[in-house]
């Protein structure tokens, strides 16, 4: 059993006026809530209780204002025509809700809300590693709905990181999503790191050894839970990244892609897991970072050069384009992929 405990902080969405950390001790499936003025004796008790602790994702965070960051469509539209043309894309779920695809948190449709249907402890207990070693149920079941390739298709925000890349502008697509459906856009792989993995392989979690691909699909598919053929019967895991483990190496491409970028867009995540949502600090502070999201999230609006477009995602991106002159391109491309793949076809709006 992994004897250590995982700490991570999560900022509490309805008050973001404080900092509270989150404490996950999966191994207990237990986590719990408390102030940073608290955080020295949680620490000290989460050590009492399962030896050494690994304080995986860490960053203090302050609410941020609105006030002052530019939300003219118009304007960012020209920065982004203008001035960029090494831009870097982070994501996360809500960019696929609108295929489909549950988030985490949003209300009614997000996993939070749909505990019940996974019987989790808690929310991110579907990606947790120590959970799943034990109870891979939930997980499965997640995955036997969306798994890859199968019932989903990008959307066009999906298309609007391809548009991007069309035009020459896009470094890498960073995203935490394991749905897949910004590949099935066309993006080339070397333009996207996943960096929560992937299904592209899978392996046992106790022995490690490399599972066939296609039964394990077939297994999921057939409502089975894969398990490996060695001693321990482990569980077989998908090569995606759950709570308490390491990213992919490509990940640390960031730090190069952010360093020389001059445009940064966060589109879709609620900023809360790191080491990811470090992405969106790593550029330098004169790089314009735009948000589109439904809510500021993160560090966002701390900066001078922070715009934000809030609200739905296609909506903004629909917006966004047109501002650009670049709409007719992304319907075009969304079309022609639906023509491929025998879908009904999108009109403008
Ligand atoms: P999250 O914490 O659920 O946040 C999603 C964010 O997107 C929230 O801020 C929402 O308000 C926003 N949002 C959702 N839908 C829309 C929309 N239509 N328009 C505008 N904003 C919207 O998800 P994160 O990605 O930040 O959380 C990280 C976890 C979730 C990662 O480890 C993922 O692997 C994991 N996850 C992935 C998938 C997937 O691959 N599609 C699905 C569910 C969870």
């Amino acid at each position: 059993m992994n004897k250590l405990s995982q700490i991570t902080m999560l900022i509490d969405p309805p008050n973001q006026t404080q900092t509270r950390w989150q404490y996950l001790i999966p191994s207990l499936s237990c986590r719990a809530f408390a102030p940073e003025s608290q955080m020295g004796p949680l620490l000290g008790l989460a050590r009492a209780i399962r030896g050494p602790v690994r304080v995986t994702y860490f960053q203090t965070f302050r609410s941020y204002q609105l006030d002052g960051c530019n939300q003219d469509v118009q304007a960012i539209a020209r920065s982004l025509a203008k001035d960029a043309s090494n831009v870097v894309v982070m994501t996360g779920a809500g960019v696929s809700t609108p295929s489909g695809i549950p988030d985490f948190r949003t209300p009614g449709s997000g996993i939070y809300d749909n505990l019940k249907q996974y019987r989790l402890p808690y929310p991110e207990a579907i990606f947790d590693i120590s959970y799943f070693r034990q109870s891979p149920d939930a997980f499965n079941t997640w995955a036997k709905e969306f798994f890859p390739g199968l019932r989903y298709q990008p959307n066009l925000a999906h298309f609007f990181i391809k548009l991007l890349h069309d035009k020459g502008k896009l470094v890498r697509l960073y995203t935490q999503n394991i749905d897949g459906l910004e590949v099935l856009t066309g993006l080339p792989h070397e333009q996207v790191v996943h960096a929560h993995g992937s299904f592209t392989g899978a392996s046992c979690v106790a022995c490690g050894r490399v599972a066939d691909l296609e039964d394990y699909k077939a297994n999921i598919l057939l409502n089975q839970n894969p398990r490996c053929s060695c001693s321990e019967k482990a569980p077989i895991k998908p090569d995606i990244v759950f709570f308490g483990e390491n990213l992919p190496e490509r990940f640390q491409m960031f730090q190069e892609d952010t360093a020389f970028s001059d445009f940064l867009i966060c589109m879709g995540t609620s900023l809360e897991v790191y080491p990811f949502a470090g992405i969106a600090d790593a550029v330098p502070r004169k790089v314009p970072r735009l948000l589109i999201n439904r809510t500021l999230v993160g560090s966002f609006g701390s900066r001078e050069e922070d715009c934000i477009l809030l609200g739905d995602l296609v909506e903004q991106v629909i917006q966004l384009c047109r501002a650009l002159g670049w709409e007719q391109d992304l319907f075009d491309l969304k079309n022609a992929y639906d023509k491929k793949n025998k879908l009904g076809n999108k009109e403008l709006p």
